[in-house]
């Protein structure tokens, strides 16, 4: 009896402890606000004629002078002051049966990959994504910054959409401009959207701080990572 009252009580701290530290990690953390995509037109896909959107991003390498760092919470503001992020949100909406043309400016120094698949350009309608007006299928491992990937939920029933666009980065020793960062590049890519869905995606680049270079902005959110939700 007296080692059955231990266990349950060793069994009811444990719960308590998790659920407190759920409680307390979540409260300082908010999600960013959602950025949707503008509907500009029609555009022909392979799909045939579909409506068409566009979404501009930005990348950068740290906060800047009137750009601050994500306010989502992070478990060291100090820390997220010299953080990559992505601007001005992580929480992203996209119609639905909609071509998405997203183009984001990234301001952020190469950091190589672990693995090369994520060099490589997915789920986009050719194939291809430009930087700086040049089109591509992949870039070079050592030359990738971020990368802008958009998964499933494992279990997930909903329309399939795997999307995935390495981020090419700015040369190590780019000068500074005025703003306080580099001349960026300019990347685009094309993909469509089928039925509503709730997506993740998050950068597959190491680089955060911490182990192997995946903790920091690479495990909070509102800097490396957010959501894509179809409607
Ligand atoms: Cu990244």
């Amino acid at each position: 009896m007296k080692r059955l009252l231990l266990t349950l009580a060793t069994v009811i701290v444990g719960v308590v402890l998790v659920a407190g530290s759920v409680v307390a990690l979540g409260k300082g953390q908010s999600e960013p606000a959602m950025i949707s995509a503008t509907v500009v037109g029609t555009a022909s896909t392979p799909q045939g004629d579909l409506p068409h959107a566009t979404l501009e991003m930005s990348i950068y390498p740290q906060e800047g002078p009137g750009n601050p760092a994500p306010n989502v919470g992070a478990s060291s503001k100090v820390a997220a002051e010299q953080w990559p992020f992505y601007s001005p949100s992580t929480s992203i909406q996209l119609p639905a049966n909609t071509l998405i043309t997203v183009t984001i400016h990234q301001y952020d120094s190469m950091s190589p990959l672990y693995n090369d698949f994520f060099a490589r350009v997915h789920g986009t309608v050719d194939g291809t994504a430009t930087y700086d007006g040049e089109g591509l299928t992949e870039i070079d491992n050592a030359a990738v910054a971020h990368t802008f990937t958009i998964h499933q939920y494992p279990e997930a029933t909903q329309p399939d959409l795997f999307v995935s666009v390495p981020m090419l980065g700015v040369a190590n020793n780019a000068p500074n401009e005025a703003n306080g960062y580099p001349k960026p590049i300019d990347i685009t890519f094309s993909f469509v959207t089928g039925d509503p869905g709730e997506y993740i995606w998050n950068c597959e680049d190491p680089c955060g701080s911490g182990y192997v270079a995946f903790g920091g902005p690479m495990s909070e959110r509102g800097f490396m990572s957010g959501t894509v939700t179809v409607v």
